[in-house]
């Protein structure tokens, strides 16, 4: 272990927030995707800390250098865990995404119960464990994060570690009915109970994570009310608590009106010709339920004609984990129906659905989040899901409409000013788009006002502090900013190899 000079938070994931690849006899270094690095990135930043994950390539013997060298200046330092394809393979794409992540979300039929998937998800996490043992001293905070590596705990016992660890799911928890057809659903939950203190997006989640304890593991005794609950298993005490997790308003509510976003916003408007603008912004995943989210457009079109060439649904796709059979199929599907209702609908002048296929820059989205007069977020089933939140951010006029899952953890915070949907209510969604289309602009801002209070206040920094108050009775305050060039890195970073 190294010595400690001060205290430092660690944060362990599966990915780093910046993933390597090779162009030519160049690396380059852009921007990884997906809401824990959108979390997290403002939160290290400037704090002198350690963020430990995968690179994005196999068996790089020169990763730490050029990562260091491209991210300069971002005030905490970057340390790969290197994994070959095969691993990769077989615990990201295999264990983590054919079997946990449907699972976790309430689609077991998706499940490829490979028995060769959990022994290399098992491999992976001893290398995450003693690459962390290595670079982290006994004053450190640890704070691993997500199902890729939910047994690192346990491994970082069995070589010797004693300090307090925290561990957050990002994803939802499944009730027991789900998740005792998990071959090793002992393990994971013997793995769980390795932390101090597990976090979870929902009170939903955390109930059944519980439940999962109570279910499988009789000998264990749960103690507490309220938000934090304790577990006692064999000689440990484990907390147990809820942070439904935020994001950095104050910087999606002044880059919202910046004057790129502003320009891009404009030049946006004029292409959509002020046509009403639903937007979609999800991730290719099964999860985000773009397909039902299509159908209903489709009914919307259908039954209410005086939505006809008066809007625009344009609906963002961010690749992801195409390695995946389902996930390529998915997309055709999506392709298809775009395709179909276009088919259907469209006139001359007008095409009722625009369907982008690829990452947008930041200046792209919020432009695009503050022109939406309709944010449809409808995931089937969704730990938080921070589109939601970023769409109220950035947009400052106060005139959006979100309509939203009640299966997206951030249900249980924007109820209040959202307009909720089950996203399998194909009808419910259609008239859900309509009431959105017709609403008053009092109602509009009245109930965009309370959205964004409660965005605001509930940000990622309180996210934080109270994670870390209830695993080390510490603020992210304790955690000393150091004075840097704060915005070092942003979007794609070239690095030349010597
Ligand atoms: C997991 C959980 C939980 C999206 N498109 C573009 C882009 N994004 C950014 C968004 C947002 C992030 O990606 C997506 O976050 P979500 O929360 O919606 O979804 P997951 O990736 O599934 O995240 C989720 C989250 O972890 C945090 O705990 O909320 O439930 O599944 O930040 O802005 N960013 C850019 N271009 C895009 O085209 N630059």
């Amino acid at each position: 272990m190294k010595p400690p000079s001060e205290k430092r938070l660690i944060i362990v994931s599966n990915r780093l927030p910046v993933s390597l690849a090779r162009e030519g006899k160049r690396w380059s270094v852009t921007s990884s995707s997906g809401g824990l690095v959108a979390a997290m990135g403002p939160v290290l930043q400037n704090r002198g800390g350690l963020w430990i994950g995968w690179p994005g390539v196999s068996q790089l013997k020169d990763a730490r250098n050029i990562l260091n060298r491209a991210t300069q200046g971002i005030g905490y330092t970057l340390v790969p865990v290197t994994l070959s394809q095969e691993e990769m393979k077989q615990y990201y794409y295999g264990f983590s995404n054919e079997i946990i992540w449907p699972l976790f979300h309430g689609l077991h039929s998706l499940c490829n119960y490979d028995p060769a998937y959990w022994k290399a998800y098992r491999r992976v996490s001893q290398k995450f464990a003693r690459v962390i043992i290595e670079e982290t001293g006994p004053e450190d905070y640890l704070w691993v994060h997500d199902y890729q590596i939910m047994n690192v705990g346990e491994d970082l016992r069995a070589i010797g570690m004693t300090t307090p660890i925290g561990f957050f799911l990002h994803i939802p928890f499944p009730g027991l009915d789900l998740f005792q057809k998990l071959p090793w659903r002992r393990e994971i939950l013997k793995g769980l109970l390795a932390y101090d203190l597990v976090g979870f997006q929902t009170v939903r989640h955390k109930r059944n994570f519980i439940q999962c304890l109570r279910g499988m593991l009789p000998e264990i005794k749960i103690f507490g009310k309220g938000n934090i609950q304790v577990a006692r298993f064999e000689d440990r005490e484990v907390r147990i608590g809820h942070f439904p997790i935020g994001i950095d308003y104050n910087a999606y509510a002044s880059g919202g009106q910046s004057q790129e976003v502003e320009a891009e916003a404009n030049s946006l408007s004029f292409a959509l010709r002020n046509r009403t603008l639903i937007l979609g912004v999800d991730r290719l995943d099964y999860t985000k339920g773009i397909p039902y989210k299509l159908n209903a457009m489709r009914i919307a079109l259908r039954r209410f004609p005086d939505l006809l060439h008066k809007v625009t649904m344009v609906q963002v796709v961010v690749p992801s984990r195409q390695e995946i059979p389902q996930y390529e199929l998915l997309k055709n599907e999506i392709e298809q129906l775009v395709g179909e209702i276009n088919g259907q609908f469209a006139q001359p002048g007008w095409v009722p659905i625009q369907y982008i296929y690829r990452s947008l820059t930041r200046i792209e989205l919020l432009a695009f989040y503050r022109t939406a007069d309709i944010a449809l977020v409808t995931p089937l089933d969704d730990g938080m899901n921070l589109v939601a939140k970023e769409y109220c951010a950035v947009n400052g006029d106060g005139k959006g409409v979100l309509v939203l899952s009640e299966f997206a953890g951030a249900a249980r915070q924007l109820h209040r000013g959202a307009l909720l949907v089950n996203p399998y209510d194909l009808e419910g969604v259609a008239d859900a788009i309509h009431q959105a289309y017709k609403m008053a602009p009092q109602e509009r801002t009245e109930r965009m006002a309370r959205l964004r209070r409660n965005v605001q206040q509930q940000d990622v920094f309180r996210w934080v502090s109270s994670f870390l108050q209830a695993g080390i009775e510490q603020n992210l305050a304790d955690f000393p900013q150091q004075a840097l060039d704060s915005d070092a890195f942003d979007e794609t970073f070239w690095a030349e190899i010597d």
